[in-house]
């Protein structure tokens, strides 16, 4: 039994978690334990899921599937559910906040913005799951008439980071759901609580058993198999470019399964001299340091034009002090804590990288010391050239590093001098060149003249190695479908044989 926590202060125990099959808790036999970043004390426990686990809920998937409980019913109807289930998060929104800062280590007020978005994106999904459509061919001549039909691919495996557990969640399964598929997910054996809770709400808001099951525990293990599971249809993968890979690998080894993968970056933010400085440099403050940089599309690039480039990272690095790192339980906090100890290490690892390396340190570089928590100050870069470690590889932290350029071209060529493609954003007045740079710079979501804007709407993804698909919005739903078409003889047959 779980003692009732308060949620503007730390659990008295850890609570204790099933895995989610069929609509119904399922008890662990083997339980690990989550201690909250922020504050160094354990606070969940939830299953270590074995393959057998995992087996039952594809099988569960496959069943929901099969018999068409989710599939068959109208968008009208599929639509209702996931309204009702916005509706369910709207009241559980400070729950659901509370034990994704518990487990993630980011500020309460950023956590429930991020619920405030995914209320928005299970609001979209029930749009989407009404108007998703397909197409026809009225001009196959009088005798021929097609239809394309867009149909669910299946069952849907669904394997989730740490940095955002529940908005990278919902930013998926309201459109997996619209297509009509049925869903797994495994999530990050550090952040579980809340894609658990997603399945009570689910249920309740009316979704048939089966068709949202989640198993938890380690990614070598369980998060292998469901990506080589030869019953799974389709694979949605979000983390790191290594398992991507492996992904991929597995897919083609086992059914070659369709696969979504959003994978990582090393995102420009490009700023010339004659933009608005104070708003770029908000901008880029932001884009560094939101969610501790540890975000797929923060700006860890600045790329800003030579004329202003000592002016501007001086603005910069004002404000960078002024971010409050904090206990992410408290309101005013704005960057919270390292989520795991791995992370931690690797960021302060590359700091050390960039200062051996010949970067110039303008501001932070330092751990902060806040109770038993891992906490590190928004750090800047200054002359960093494109061989250094930390202007190639994916920190995940809040280190931005900063490039010179004179030319527009050189603006552009530095931007995309990177394996990965996932965001970018330009600052200027001039609408000619916030244009070029938006049409040259190769990236999946590109913001001008802001960063990080958006809603469920727009679709989500990456060019080169940040990934494959899109997810979100109607994109992001017919990537869950696949495409038939239908030809219907509707005049005088020819026959064959004469
Ligand atoms: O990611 P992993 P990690 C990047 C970021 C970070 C690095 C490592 O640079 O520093 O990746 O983070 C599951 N088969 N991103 O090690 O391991 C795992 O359980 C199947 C960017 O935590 O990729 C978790 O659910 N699944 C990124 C998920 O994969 C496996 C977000 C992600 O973990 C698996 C996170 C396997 N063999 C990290 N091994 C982004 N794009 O936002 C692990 N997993």
């Amino acid at each position: 039994m779980n003692s009732p926590v308060s949620l503007r202060s730390l659990p008295p125990s850890p609570r204790e978690f099933g895995f989610w099959v069929d609509n119904r808790w399922v008890a662990g036999s083997d339980l690990f334990e989550r201690n909250s970043p922020g504050h160094g004390v354990p606070v969940t426990r939830v299953p270590r899921c074995s393959v057998d686990d995992l087996n039952a809920a594809v099988a569960a998937a496959r069943r929901a599937f099969e018999d068409r409980s989710w599939a068959g019913l109208s968008g009208a109807e599929r639509g209702g559910v996931l309204l009702r289930a916005a509706e369910l998060l709207r009241q559980r929104r400070d729950e659901i906040a509370y034990w994704e800062v518990l487990e993630n280590g980011k500020p309460i007020a950023q956590a429930r913005g991020e619920i405030d978005h995914c209320i928005a994106c299970f609001e979209t999904g029930a749009g989407a799951a009404r108007l998703l459509h397909g197409d026809s061919f009225n001009s196959l001549g009088d005798g021929l008439f097609g239809m394309v039909l867009r149909e669910p691919i299946g069952v849907v495996g669904l394997i989730t980071p740490w940095n955002f557990p529940f908005l990278i969640l919902c930013e998926r399964v309201p459109f997996i759901l619209a297509s009509g598929c049925t869903m797994v997910v495994k999530p990050s054996e550090v952040t579980s609580a809340t894609t658990l809770l997603l399945g009570e709400i689910l249920a309740e808001a009316g979704l048939p058993a089966g068709v949202y099951n989640v198993v938890t525990g380690s990614g070598r293990t369980i998060g292998q198999a469901l990506t080589e599971h030869p019953d799974v249809d389709m694979l949605s993968f979000t983390g790191s470019t290594a398992v991507g890979r492996s992904c991929v690998h597995a897919a083609a080894d086992s059914n070659f399964k369709k696969l979504g993968l959003e994978l990582g970056g090393k995102n420009p933010i490009i700023v010339f001299a004659d933009s608005y400085l104070d708003d770029a440099a908000d901008g880029a403050a932001f884009g560094i340091s939101f969610n501790t940089g540890q975000c797929c599309v923060s700006s860890s690039r600045l790329i800003v034009e030579r004329s202003v480039a000592r002016e501007f990272e001086e603005i910069l690095a004002a404000k960078m002090k002024k971010i409050v790192v904090g206990d992410p339980l408290q309101d005013e906090t704005q960057v919270g804590a390292i989520t795991t100890d791995a992370q931690n290490a690797t960021i302060m690892d590359f700091i050390e990288k960039g200062k051996a390396e010949g970067a110039e340190l303008i501001t932070g570089g330092q751990t902060v010391e806040i109770g038993k928590g891992q906490y590190i100050a928004p750090t800047l870069f200054s002359g960093v050239t494109r061989s250094m470690s930390i202007a190639k590889d994916e920190i995940f932290g809040p280190v931005l590093s900063s490039f010179h350029f004179d030319t527009v071209e050189e603006a552009i060529a530095i931007a995309n001098d990177t394996v990965y493609g996932l965001a970018a954003s330009v600052w200027t007045k001039n609408i000619d060149k916030a244009l070029t740079v938006t049409r040259r710079v190769r990236a999946g979501r590109f913001w001008v003249n802001t960063i990080m804007a958006g809603g469920p709407e727009m679709p989500l993804g990456g060019f080169k190695q940040s990934g494959w698909g899109r997810e979100a919005g109607m994109y992001g739903v017919e990537e869950y479908t696949q495409v038939k078409s239908v030809h219907v003889e509707i005049g005088k047959r020819s026959h064959w044989i004469k």
